[in-house]
């Protein structure tokens, strides 16, 4: 599949000891040229087949809710699609979350496609690990648009340094948790990242790091493609909420709780040498 011949999605994507730190203090990092031009392409066309055919979503944007609006979510496309498991197999963008997470391999979570539609809304602010059963902090979403993003499509913006921030934590996605968490991260100044993707860019962001996006004001989907890693030494923790037990359902089958999370469902998907 990679446009030139010596190049496969299990090649090594360098990441320099300034990036680290920066990951290590914000625990959240936008990473240009990861993919090329070609794959972006290539994936584009593989994740919206599925996306057109997998979803049930046929409401108006005006009959739904703020969560309803933001995005049509569907999840582990890899499970579907041999093209698109070699994406979230792949040890190029596994091995970035390792040295992110400043860990010896990692899990797969789950995966989802992100579809902000034409006239979509916006995404409240939130923090992931609300929704996951997880025993330490060590989770990473890369996210991967599927276009050039811009503001006005609805580009994934972060609050650098706020997985310090307590207050918010116990919010779901909704206008309460945007209203909640800006109050909070207003107060403690942490640097609002606000930045278009080019083509290839990937972010990472940590499970407990506040991020946002804009309505998509544009008359084309924001498309996106999101891939959820553990540590792969991550436990289960009790559920907290009804959220969390139903991801220990769907995402960690047959996991008991204190537990590594190693359902067939959690490969490990890179190790380091
Ligand atoms: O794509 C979006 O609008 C939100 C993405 C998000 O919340 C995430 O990747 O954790």
């Amino acid at each position: 599949m990679p446009e030139r011949s010596n190049q496969t999605m299990d090649d090594n994507y360098p990441l320099d000891a300034n990036q680290l730190a920066h990951y290590a203090q914000n625990q959240c990092i936008k990473l240009k040229n990861v993919l090329t031009e070609y794959e972006i392409q290539h994936y584009n066309k593989a994740i919206s087949a599925k996306v057109d055919a997998l979803n049930v979503e046929k409401r108006p944007l005006n009959e739904r809710d703020t969560y309803g609006k933001a995005f049509i979510q569907i999840t582990n496309l890899w499970q579907r699609d041999d093209a698109i498991k070699s994406l979230v197999f792949s040890k190029r963008l596994a091995s970035i979350a390792a040295a992110l997470m400043q860990v010896d391999s990692v899990r797969l979570y789950h995966d989802q496609a992100l579809f902000k539609e034409a006239g979509g809304g916006y995404t409240p602010w939130h923090a992931d690990q609300y929704y996951w059963p997880l025993a330490s902090d060590k989770s990473i979403t890369a996210w991967i648009p599927l276009q050039k993003t811009s503001l006005e499509m609805g580009a994934l913006e972060f609050s650098a340094g706020s997985h310090e921030l307590r207050d918010g934590r116990n919010l779901a996605i909704s206008d309460d948790s945007e209203d909640a968490i800006q109050r909070a991260l207003s107060s403690n100044r942490y640097r609002h990242i606000i930045e278009p993707f080019d083509v290839g860019e990937v972010s990472f962001h940590a499970g407990w790091t506040f991020h946002r996006a804009s309505p998509n004001q544009t008359d084309q989907t924001r498309k996106v493609m999101c891939i959820i890693y553990l540590d792969g030494e991550m436990r289960l923790a009790k559920p907290i909420n009804e959220h969390q037990q139903l991801d220990w359902d769907v995402w960690c089958p047959g996991v008991q709780v204190g537990e590594i999370i190693d359902s067939p469902l959690n490969p490990v998907l890179f190790k380091r040498p």
